[in-house]
């Protein structure tokens, strides 16, 4: 097939590409998006600190194109800031800049880059790299989700949740959002096991997965397969009163989970433990290390599911968490 600009976006497999293009000079701006169009869906800033505002409001995109000098920020610092947010494969960044000075090139890549070009740009140039790499992002995607995903559930598996609910934790940090970890256990799961045969055990976890990822299926929201019968979840809200409203939404939702086997329709009820962190009220929350208190936060939501246990099973318990007490824990860690 002849590569033209016009076929370029059928070559980029999956869905349509979407390409941020940073840059305040409004004029350079609006050619850059016309040049990139063919490729994709475009999203175009004139100011750094919006692209940023954009991207931690779960703007998506799959590749960045930054002009170097900008009035706003350096599209060195713009590239740093972006890496601390998502890795060189998952978003990549090419830099143009009219200097060709080698050491300001070096800083761009040292910086995250993975790409550099010199002005005046070449249209054709910059679409053929562009589209290198969205092709790479997309075998990157696909890799990544053969790996992340659990085989019998289709959830994330316990690595890739916490990846994924690290990185949402930061995203709620930086906004003082709340955020609710909960712990899912099968009640009596051995039983379906054992009466039923191993194969109607399967089919109860990928009914339970179901119900739990429709529950958690918004933006900021994660849910993952922790071990045999064991889920679980992050949820980031505004406010403490708002994940109580997601808990409640979700106990209708677990209540009515039903199954049939050997042809009686039965309830399969699970006990559920939460912890909920706010971090309004944690001025140091940006400094917390995200991976260290969601496992403090999990030993949390894992004593409530314990007493949910005990307490005679199929019932949701959960607490608010000391922010002091997750700020230690994670500090001595
Ligand atoms: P409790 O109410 O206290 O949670 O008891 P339980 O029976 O649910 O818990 P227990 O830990 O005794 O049993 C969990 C069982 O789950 C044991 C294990 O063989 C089974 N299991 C783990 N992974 C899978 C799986 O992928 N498929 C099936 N069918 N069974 C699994
Ligand atoms: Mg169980």
């Amino acid at each position: 097939m002849e590569l033209t600009a016009d076929n370029i976006a059928a070559e980029v497999s999956g869905m349509t590409p979407c390409i941020m293009v940073v840059e305040d000079d409004d004029s350079t701006r609006a050619t850059l998006k016309e040049a990139l169009k063919p490729l994709g869906r475009v999203v175009d800033f004139g100011n750094p600190q919006d692209a940023l505002s954009y991207l931690d409001g779960h703007g998506c995109v799959d590749a960045i194109i930054t002009d170097m000098m900008m009035k706003e920020m350096h599209g060195v610092e713009f590239c740093t800031q972006v890496r601390e947010r998502f890795n060189r494969d998952f978003l990549p960044i090419l830099i143009y800049s009219s200097f060709n000075d080698p050491q300001l090139e070096k800083l761009a890549f040292d910086a995250g880059a993975n790409d550099f070009i010199e002005k005046p740009i070449s249209f054709f140039r910059l679409q053929m790299r562009i589209q290198v790499h969205l092709q790479n992002k997309s075998l990157y995607d696909q890799l990544q989700e053969t790996a992340q995903r659990d085989g019998l559930s289709q959830l994330f598996n316990r690595h890739a949740f916490l990846e994924h609910a690290a990185a949402e934790f930061k995203r709620a940090a930086r906004m003082g959002y709340c955020m609710g970890l909960y712990l899912f256990d099968v009640d009596h799961f051995k039983h379906y096991n054992d009466t039923y045969g191993h194969l109607a055990g399967d089919k109860v976890i990928k009914l339970v997965a179901k119900t739990l990822k429709a529950s958690f299926a918004r933006e900021g929201e994660v849910i993952g397969r922790f071990a045999g019968d064991e889920f679980i979840a992050l949820s980031t809200s505004p406010t403490p009163a708002s994940v109580d409203a997601h808990t409640s939404k979700l106990a209708k939702a677990v209540e009515d989970i039903h199954i049939k086997l050997d042809g009686v329709k039965t309830r399969i009820t699970l006990s559920i433990g939460v912890a909920i962190l706010d971090m309004s009220i944690a001025k140091s929350a940006n400094h917390v290390e995200p991976l260290e208190t969601i496992k403090q936060l999990i030993e949390q939501a894992d004593e409530q599911m314990y007493i949910s246990k005990r307490n005679g099973r199929d019932q949701i318990h959960s607490q608010l968490i000391d922010q002091q007490l997750v700020q230690q824990g994670a500090g001595a860690a």
